[in-house]
């Protein structure tokens, strides 16, 4: 950031500091692009807040040719498929034999944040937590600006040849929007996700998604000594109604496999929260000198662990697409929109589709769950429905390798 008599400058202004708006940071820095990250949230709340856990393993390369895996690749669990239980069975998908040795990793959204303001900061790059009052202005001029109150109650405007909104569902970005000029595609799903983070080693290897008449429930995990359950619930379910206890027996529930000896371990609660679960799209995902990306834009119900993957998806071809644009050359910026609508709308089918197979709708008849059933057994029976999911779950498209 500059300052020129008092005003502030910087060629990218950011508002969010969640994964899309801090790796959008760091890629620019890599281009030689100055920016500055404006976060509503402290620096402690970003990096505590629970969320995604899986990554493809495009966005496990883009982070490590970006200089960003350090820890990643130390601490980062390799997952070669995920197993599919129902009607009291589990069976498990080999993504490595299905799509010719693709795999996801689990480490964790907070692990990611707090690398990329580690990154950030030792770079000395600009990111102001506790911020306040967020607007952004002049969108349609190649001069945007960026006003913001700091944690200590001073008003800031910086000037910007561009603003990425990287503010997540309920930010401000998407809203400065004209409403004419965007199109939006939504579908709320009847039920949450009850997630608990457990300080328990795993009772499975990889993750387990679970069908069951009483709803879904996934185990994943955080690492080998941390697991990270979910549970089905109804969307007017509230978490004081939830003791610890009540959640464990509802989990051995749902995963109970009779016969087999597995069991579930249980550990104490280090967290828990329930989420709503919906389908959002808003196109296109640029207005004038205004650029969407992340759960700003879209978001996905978590069935298809692809939120995350998204966001980072998104800031992959933003920042090319920007370092283009400061040289004056749109093309890019141009097919910003469109470039990243195809990945989303293909994760947004791949999550609704995990959704509906996998959870109790609230009124649903005998004939929805015999169709469920079905299409979970044609997927663990036969191997084109099975490399369907795999190709989708470990990214579809796949990142391109890097050249040179
Ligand atoms: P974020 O992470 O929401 O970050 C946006 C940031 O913007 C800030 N902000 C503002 N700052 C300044 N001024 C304002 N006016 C502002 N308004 C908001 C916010 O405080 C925040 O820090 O969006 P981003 O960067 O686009 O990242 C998206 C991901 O966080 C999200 O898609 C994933 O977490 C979704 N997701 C998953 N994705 C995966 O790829 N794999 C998974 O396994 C997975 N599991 C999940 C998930 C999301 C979940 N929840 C809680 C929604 C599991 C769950 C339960
Ligand atoms: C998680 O670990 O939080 C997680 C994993 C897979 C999903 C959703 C969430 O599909």
């Amino acid at each position: 950031m500059k300052r020129t008599n008092g005003a502030m400058r910087t060629q990218v202004g950011i508002v969010g500091a969640g994964p899309a708006g801090l790796l959008l940071s760091h890629l620019l820095a890599l281009r030689g692009i100055d920016s500055v990250v404006v976060e509503s949230r402290s620096r402690a709340y970003c990096e505590a807040r629970q969320r995604a856990g899986v990554l493809e393993d495009g966005s496990v390369r883009l982070l490590r040719e970006s200089g960003l895996s350090g820890r990643l690749d130390r601490e980062g669990l390799k997952h070669g498929g995920i197993y599919l239980q129902f009607d009291g069975e589990r069976h498990h998908l080999d993504f490595r034999a299905l799509t010719g040795g693709r795999t996801v990793t689990v480490y964790a959204q907070t692990e990611i944040v707090k690398d990329l303001i580690a990154q950030r900061l030792a770079d000395g790059g600009v990111v102001h937590f506790d911020v306040s009052d967020t607007v952004i202005d002049q969108l349609t001029s190649d001069r945007p600006v960026l006003r913001y109150t700091d944690a200590g109650g001073n008003k800031h405007e910086i000037t910007c040849d561009v603003i990425a909104g990287c503010d997540g569902f309920h930010g401000v970005c998407r809203l400065s929007i004209p409403a004419g000029l965007s199109t939006v595609r939504e579908r709320e799903y009847p039920y949450s996700w009850l997630g608990i983070l457990a300080d328990v080693p795993p009772s499975t290897d990889e993750l387990i998604y679970a069908h069951h008449r009483s709803g879904f429930a996934l185990h994943s995990l955080r690492s080998l000594a941390v697991s990270r359950l979910y549970l089905q619930v109804d969307p007017d379910e509230a978490i004081d109604d939830w003791p610890d206890q009540r959640i464990w027996d509802e989990l051995g529930c749902r995963f109970d496999l009779p016969g087999s000896g597995w069991e579930l371990k249980q550990g104490p609660v280090l967290d828990k929260g329930i989420t709503p679960m919906r389908s959002f799209v808003s196109a296109p995902m640029r207005y004038g000198r205004l650029f969407l990306a992340g759960d700003a834009a879209h978001i996905v119900p978590p069935t298809g662990a692809k939120g995350l993957n998204l966001a980072m998806a998104d800031v992959d071809v933003l920042a090319p697409a920007l370092e283009a644009l400061l040289k004056g050359d749109e093309r890019l910026a141009d097919s910003y929109s469109a470039a990243c609508l195809g990945r989303v709308w293909r994760a947004t089918h791949f999550s609704w589709w995990m959704t509906t197979m996998l959870h109790q709708t609230p009124g649903a008849d005998a004939m929805e769950a015999e169709l469920q059933l079905s299409q979970l057994r044609y997927v663990v029976s036969s191997r084109a429905a099975a490399t369907s999911l795999a190709e989708n779950y470990t990214g579809y498209p796949a990142r391109p390798a890097a050249t040179g």
